[in-house]
């Protein structure tokens, strides 16, 4: 078999909790840390979780917007971050970024729950701003933690977008988004190889109330495998974990290949690389066979459903 070319060195880099008021310095330093180490380990690109510079602050209502607005960034690189994207750039890492930026659009201010994907040079190359945005909108004070998304963050305008770079088509997702089939399928219909998503997710408690701590494994693995065999395509999901102000946050960093094998999983709840060499050419196999979506897929008659979903036909 010829080899591969395509082979791109990942590290998952997983992160511990973050304190409520702890530094961007100190963050950026452990991703620092996290980066050297993927450095150490030959990775060509570095995917961070999802609002990987401060606490998830949706867990608490806040009523002064400049309080919920001190954990949004302003600009990208800014202050705090540059010497991330100088690091990466001398050693040659690409990487991606979750974090909540705040930009002026059309004259309004919009806040989105981000994440950028930055090549091996330093660039910028896609920006994804999360679509599903779970829990509530309204405080809800009887809630031991509120899931404040829907109130502090506006819904991505973005779509998503697939980008060719690092030998491959890149694609970018957010925590709930990868529970939502549709996230996976409209990157999966441009041909995506390797999607890479960041969560905050709790253990326990999910939004809606008590459900058996296993489950919380088995759906995060469920979203993401199912998500990677269906679309042919690599899925990189890296947790932020571990106890953070006392919410329990689940860890289960994963690798998947295209086949919805997982090829490498976080062991701990701490920040923890986790590295596995993805061949973007192990795609091809699916897409040409079981996945060719223009071969195989009906799409004339899968919008028919919309018109009778939830109404009992009348009989023929
Ligand atoms: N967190 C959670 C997630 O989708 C959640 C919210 C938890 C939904 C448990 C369902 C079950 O992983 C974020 N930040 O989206």
């Amino acid at each position: 078999m010829v080899k591969s070319n395509r082979i791109l060195t990942v590290g998952a880099a997983q992160l511990g909790p973050i304190g409520l008021n702890e530094s961007r310095e100190a963050v950026v330093d452990r991703l620092l840390a996290l980066l050297e180490t993927a450095h150490d380990r030959g990775c060509d690109l570095v995917v961070f979780p999802e609002l990987a510079l401060t606490t998830f602050f949706p867990r608490w209502y806040f009523q002064e917007q400049g309080a919920i607005d001190r954990f949004f960034e302003t600009a990208m690189p800014g202050p705090d971050t540059a010497r991330l994207f100088e690091r990466a750039a001398e050693y040659g890492i690409g990487f991606c970024l979750g974090f909540a930026e705040l930009v002026q659009q059309d004259g309004e201010t919009m806040r989105y729950n981000a994440c950028i994907l930055v090549d091996k040079e330093g660039t910028i190359v896609g920006k994804y701003r999360k679509v599903h945005l779970p829990g509530h909108a309204d405080h809800l004070p009887e809630r031991k933690w509120q899931h404040l998304e829907k109130a502090y963050f506006d819904v991505g305008d973005l779509g998503f977008p697939v980008w060719r770079t690092m030998g491959g088509i890149m694609g970018m997702c957010i925590c709930n988004d990868r529970r939502w089939p549709e996230t996976y399928r409209m990157m999966g219909l441009q041909g995506v190889e390797m999607i890479m998503l960041g969560y905050n997710t709790p253990a326990t408690e999910p939004p809606w109330g008590f459900e058996p701590t296993h489950l919380a494994s088995l759906h995060n693995n469920l979203s993401m495998q199912s998500g990677a065999y269906q679309n042919a395509t690599w899925v990189i999901g890296v947790a932020k974990a571990g106890r953070e102000e006392g919410c329990d946050m689940m860890g289960g960093t994963l690798i998947v290949a295209p086949t919805g094998e997982i090829v490498a999983q976080g062991r701990t709840l701490d920040d923890e690389l986790v590295v596995a060499d993805c061949d973007l050419d192990a795609c091809n196999h699916y897409k040409n066979t079981v996945f060719n979506f223009a071969e195989h897929r009906q799409p004339d008659q899968y919008g028919l459903i919309t018109e009778t979903a939830g109404v009992v036909l009348p009989p023929e």
